[in-house]
C-alpha cells in the first residue's frame, strides 16, 4: 500500500450529555481525524485523546504535533506491505500511542478494502454480533443516576458501568444495588484511590461487582497487585496497560484479573491484537474500552471487539448516546438484546459523512 496523501483535521462536537469521571467533566469533544489515501482507496482513523492530559499525557494538540512532525513524514511515500508494519517504524517514539493508533488504524481500513474484507475479519474477528455495555458518568445526584441506569437497562444494554470517586462510591453503589440487585454492574475509578484506601475499597466487595476498573495509580501495577490480594472484586486494568509487555507484567504479578483494551491507549490494531492474544493464551478475559469516540473510532472498536477473547460486554454503545448527529452512515445502533451487529461490508463498514465532517472542521492540514 503506497501512501500518497495524509490529511489531519480537528473537528469539534458537543456531547448530548456531559460525561464526568473522577478526573473531570467533558461537555464537548475535540477530535483529530486522520484520512489516508493510498492505491486509490481512502482509510480513516481517530485520535482518542481527551481534551486535557488527565486520562493520559496525550491531547489533540500533542497528537497533532506527533502526527505532523514525525508519524506522517515517516509514513508518506512508502509502500507498506501490511498495515501493522508502521508499528515497528513508529516504535522509536516513546508513548504517543493515540497518535500512532489513529494513523495505523486508517491503514487497516485501507487494507481491509483492498482485500475486500470487513475490517473485523482482517483483524482476526470471529463474532458477528458484539455484546454491549454502557459507561455512565458521575451525575449531579443519585436519583439522576438511577434514572439513567433504568433507561439503559430498558434499552437492553448487558452491563452497567458507573464511574466512582471518593464521596461518590459506596453510597452510590448501595443505591444502585438496592434498586437493581440483578444487573451486571461494575465500577471505574480512573485512579481516584491509593493504597491508603484499602479498607474502604474492601467495602466494594459487598456489591458483587463484575470488576473494579483502575482503582489506583494511572501508571501503577505493583500497588494494584497488593490490593488484588486484599479484595475479592476482580481488578480490571485500563490506564496502566500500554502494550502486551505491560499486560504480561501485570498478569505475572497479579495486578488484576481482567484487561480493558483501548485501541488508542495501546497504539493501534497490531498492539491490540498482541494484548488480546496474550490474555487469551492465559484465559484472561478482555473487553473493549471507549473514549467517547465519534463514529469512526466507534467503528474501529466494533471491529476489535469481534476477536474471540472479547468475552465481556465492552463500552461500545450507540451513536445517539453521545451525538445528536454522528459523522458516519449509518449511525451505530444497539439491538434490544444489547448487541451491535458487525457490518459485513468491506473496510470500516460505515461511511464517513464528508459534508458533515467538513462542517465540523476547525483546522486541517494536508501532506502529500
Ligand atoms: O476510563 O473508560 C474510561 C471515557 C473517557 C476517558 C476514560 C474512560 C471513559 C469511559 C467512557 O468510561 C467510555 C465510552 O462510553 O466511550
Ligand atoms: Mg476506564
Amino acid at each position: 500500500m503506497k501512501i500518497e496523501r495524509i490529511e489531519i483535521r480537528e473537528i469539534q462536537m458537543p456531547l448530548v450529555h456531559f460525561f464526568e469521571t473522577s478526573f473531570g467533566r467533558t461537555t464537548a469533544r475535540r477530535i483529530v481525524l486522520v484520512r489516508v489515501d493510498a492505491d486509490g482507496l481512502t482509510g480513516w482513523g481517530e485520535v482518542t485523546a481527551g481534551e486535557a492530559p488527565f486520562y493520559s499525557h496525550e491531547t489533540p494538540d500533542t497528537a497533532w504535533h506527533i502526527l505532523r512532525d514525525f508519524l506522517i513524514p515517516w509514513t508518506l511515500g512508502t509502500d507498506w506491505a501490511a498495515p501493522g508494519d508502521v508499528a515497528a517504524r513508529f516504535h522509536p517514539i516513546r508513548g504517543h500511542n493515540m497518535a500512532k493508533a489513529a494513523l495505523e488504524n486508517a491503514l487497516w481500513d485501507i487494507a481491509a478494502q483492498q482485500q475486500n474484507l470487513p475490517l473485523a475479519k482482517l483483524v482476526g474477528g470471529t463474532l458477528e454480533e458484539i455484546p454491549c455495555g454502557v459507561s455512565i458518568g458521575i451525575q449531579n445526584s443519585i436519583p439522576e443516576l438511577l434514572e439513567k441506569i433504568e433507561r439503559e437497562v430498558a434499552a437492553g444494554y448487558q452491563r452497567i458501568k458507573v464511574k466512582v470517586k471518593p464521596g461518590w462510591d459506596l453510597n452510590v453503589l448501595d443505591a444502585v444495588r438496592t434498586r437493581f440487585p440483578g444487573i451486571l454492574l461494575m465500577a471505574d475509578a480512573n485512579s481516584a484511590y491509593s493504597l491508603a484506601d484499602i479498607a474502604h475499597l474492601k467495602e466494594f466487595d459487598r456489591f458483587y461487582l463484575m470488576m473494579i476498573e483502575q482503582p489506583l495509580g494511572w501508571d501503577d501495577l505493583v500497588d494494584h497487585a497488593k490490593l488484588q490480594r486484599e479484595i475479592s472484586t476482580p481488578i480490571c486494568l485500563d490506564e496502566s496497560i500500554h502494550s502486551a509487555d505491560d499486560a504480561r507484567k501485570a498478569l505475572q504479578i497479579g495486578a488484576g484479573k481482567i484487561i480493558n483494551i483501548k485501541l488508542g491507549r495501546v497504539g493501534g490494531f497490531s498492539a491490540a491484537k498482541q494484548v488480546h492474544d496474550l490474555c487469551r493464551a492465559r484465559n484472561v478475559p478482555v473487553w473493549c474500552g471507549g473514549m467517547l469516540e465519534s463514529g469512526i473510532g466507534r467503528a474501529h472498536n466494533i471491529a476489535m471487539s469481534t476477536m474471540p477473547g472479547f468475552t465481556l460486554p465492552g463500552d461500545v454503545s450507540a451513536s445517539k448516546r453521545y451525538w445528536a448527529e454522528d459523522i458516519i452512515e449509518p449511525e451505530i445502533t444497539v439491538s434490544a438484546q444489547g448487541t451491535i451487529r458487525v457490518p459485513d461490508l468491506a473496510g470500516l463498514g460505515f461511511t464517513p459523512r464528508l459534508d458533515r465532517i467538513e462542517k465540523l472542521t476547525v483546522r486541517k492540514e494536508t501532506f502529500a
